[in-house]
């Protein structure tokens, strides 16, 4: 083993970073990004940064509580060898379930470790992986929330394409559906015809409601429409995504690989879209790119830019990172945005450097 890069200590930190404006989307108000973020230190002195996340301090007490178990296990061992953690950790928490909680905590470890593995080889992680490419495009995710009058959406999107985003993201799933398409008409009518326009409906409808939605957005030319149904609901999503006029996108709400591998055998999604805490961090997210790409499917990943960018860089088949600074506001060194894509830097791993002052006063 490389002794240098023997975990020697695990620090788990509880913060809440307040949002300007609390955010609506169909499937639940967000007041504040609630985050338990990781640090991973190595004899060496490398650190690993990574973090998970809840809307609810109650539920990222509790995967606090469970990081702080894992890091016993991850203490001693060698932090640039992910994939042996990963296995030990999910055995680990066999008992209790390896999705939910126990993801979301192997999740933030498992991210922190490619972070040192890519520092102890001297590379940025996205060359660890393979390295395809440094640009990865990205849409703006970060408004036109349910909240906002209409005035507010052509305001905010008219805003975003000025400052250089190619691609935004609106919510819908409101009750009144005559509001919903006649919002996606003002932001298309914003943007103009050459910026991409996804729609996401955060499971609001069912199957017939979507296929009538779907039909209803046709003539705005959307890129994808995101979750619309319930994301058990395979059968549903099967049939349409054969059905609808539009290219569908799921995913952010499954678990692991098993459950992204029946989305891709089943196409019962033209876009897969993993969480990185919901695959339980990085090891789990590349088997799922590598496994969609031999059903040849595309992959975006869901949120976490910070290290999924890296992810994307890494494999040949993904494309649109989502754009969602939540964690921005604790970043010493901010993301580069360049054209509309996120722009990868040289720094080895993930090239992650905290603003400590900021972390300190959102720490609760
Ligand atoms: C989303 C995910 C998590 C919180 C709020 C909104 C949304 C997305 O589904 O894909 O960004
Ligand atoms: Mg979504």
């Amino acid at each position: 083993m490389a002794a240098g890069a023997t975990v020697t200590e695990v620090t788990t930190t509880f913060l809440s970073i307040p949002l300007e404006r609390p955010l609506v989307t169909a499937a639940f108000p967000i007041p504040a990004i609630d985050t338990a973020l990781v640090r991973v230190r190595t004899a060496d002195g490398h650190q690993g940064t990574a973090w998970s996340f809840a809307f609810g301090r109650g539920r990222v007490a509790s995967v606090v509580r469970l990081i702080e178990d894992l890091a016993e296990l991850v203490v001693g061992q060698d932090a640039a060898c992910p994939t042996a953690l990963w296995q030990q950790m999910s055995k680990a928490v066999g008992f209790i379930g390896q999705r939910g909680v126990a993801s979301l905590a192997m999740s933030a470890l498992d991210t922190a470790c490619w972070d040192i593995a890519g520092q102890a080889a001297g590379v940025p992680t996205y060359k660890l992986l393979g390295g395809n490419r440094d640009r990865i495009e990205t849409y703006a995710s970060q408004g036109l929330w349910l909240d906002r009058s209409r005035d507010d959406l052509a305001a905010e999107a008219a805003d975003l394409v000025a400052g250089g985003f190619r691609a935004v993201k609106m919510r819908a799933g409101l009750a009144d559906e005559d509001e919903d398409v006649a919002r996606v008409a003002t932001v298309r009518e914003a943007i103009g015809p050459d910026i991409e326009l996804m729609v996401d409906a955060n499971q609001a409808w069912d199957l017939k409601k979507t296929l009538r939605m779907a039909a209803r957005f046709e003539e705005y030319d959307l890129f994808w429409l995101e979750e619309p149904m319930p994301h058990t609901q395979i059968d549903d999503y099967e049939a349409v995504t054969a059905a609808m006029p539009m290219p569908m996108c799921t995913g952010e709400s499954q678990y692991l690989k098993d459950e992204m591998l029946t989305l891709a055998r089943r196409r019962a999604t033209d876009y897969v879209m993993p969480d990185l805490m919901r695959m339980g961090g990085v090891t789990e997210w590349l088997k799922v790119a590598h496994t969609c790409e031999s059903f040849g499917l595309p992959v975006t990943p869901h949120l976490f830019m910070e290290h999924s960018a890296h992810l994307a860089g890494g494999c040949s088949n993904v494309v649109w990172q989502e754009f969602q600074p939540w964690w921005q506001p604790i970043m010493a060194t901010p993301v580069k945005v360049e054209d509309g894509q996120i722009v990868l830097g040289d720094e080895p791993g993930f090239g992650i450097s905290l603003d400590e002052a900021a972390v300190d006063r959102y720490t609760i």
